[in-house]
C-alpha cells in the first residue's frame, strides 16, 4: 500500500517540476509501480503456500533494479553532463550478475556460498562506478543540486541496498533457512530502497523547478 501511495506521489509531483525533471519522476513512479502488483502476488504466495515468494521477488528486482540504475543515467543527461551509455551498460551488467546468482542461491540451483560471493561481486561493480567510474566524475562536473542527489543516491545503493545480503546471510547462511526473517528483512530494504530513493530524486526536481521557489 505504500509502493501505491508512493506511486500516487511521484507521477502527480511530475506535473509541476521542470520539464526536463519529468522523466526521472516517471521512472520511480513505475519503480514503486512495478514493486506495488509484485507486493500483492508476493502476499497471496505467502498466504497460500505458506512459502518465500522468491520468484516474484526476483522477477520484480529484475524489472526495478534495471530501472533505477537507468535513473543515474537519466540525471546526468538532464544535467547536461557528458556521459556516454556505455556508463549505464557497466551497471546493467553488475544488476544482472548480482542478481542471477543471488536467485541462484536462494532457489537451491547453485552452493549458497558461492552464489552470495559472486553475487556480492555483481554489486562492487555498480558501487565502482557510481564511486569512482565515468558516472561519478560526470557527476563531480554537473555540481551543484546534480551533486548532492547523486551523493545521496549511491549512499543509499551502497548502506541501504547493504540490507539485502544481510537478509540473505540471515535466512540461508545462520544455518537452516529462516524464512520469516529473510522476507521481512527483504520488504523493510525494498520499503525504503525504492521509496527514499524515489523522494531523493524528487528533491533534487523539486529544488530545480521554480514553481516552488
Ligand atoms: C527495489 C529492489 C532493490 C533495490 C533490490 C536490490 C537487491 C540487492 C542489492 C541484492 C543483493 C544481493 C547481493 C549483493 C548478494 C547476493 C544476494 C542478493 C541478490 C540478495
Amino acid at each position: 500500500i505504500g509502493m501505491i501511495a508512493a506511486t500516487v506521489f511521484f507521477l502527480y509531483e511530475g506535473a509541476f517540476v521542470k520539464k526536463k525533471w519529468r522523466l526521472s519522476l516517471l521512472v520511480v513512479g513505475l519503480v514503486t509501480l512495478v514493486a506495488a502488483v509484485h507486493y500483492d502476488y508476493m502476499r497471496d504466495f505467502w498466504v497460500v503456500k505458506e512459502a518465500t515468494p522468491n520468484i516474484y521477488r526476483y522477477i520484480d528486482w529484475l524489472i526495478t533494479v534495471p530501472l533505477q540504475m537507468i535513473e543515474f543515467y537519466i540525471i546526468l543527461v538532464a544535467a547536461g553532463a557528458a556521459i556516454g551509455s556505455s556508463s549505464f551498460l557497466r551497471l546493467l551488467v553488475g544488476t544482472i550478475a548480482m542478481l542471477l546468482f543471488g536467485y541462484l542461491g536462494e532457489a537451491g540451483l547453485m552452493d549458497v556460498r558461492l552464489a552470495f560471493g559472486l553475487g556480492m561481486v555483481g554489486w562492487a561493480v555498480i558501487i565502482y562506478e557510481i564511486f569512482a567510474g565515468a558516472a561519478s566524475s560526470a557527476a563531480k562536473t554537473a555540481g551543484g543540486a546534480v551533486m548532492s542527489a547523486f551523493n545521496a543516491m549511491r549512499l543509499i545503493v551502497l548502506v541501504g541496498w547493504a540490507i539485502y545480503p544481510l537478509g540473505y546471510v540471515l535466512g540461508y547462511l545462520a544455518g537452516g533457512v529462516d524464512s520469516s526473517t529473510l522476507n521481512i528483512v527483504y520488504n523493510l530494504a525494498d520499503f525504503v530502497n525504492k521509496i527514499l530513493f524515489g523522494l531523493v530524486i524528487w528533491h533534487l526536481a523539486v529544488n530545480d523547478s521554480s514553481e516552488y521557489a
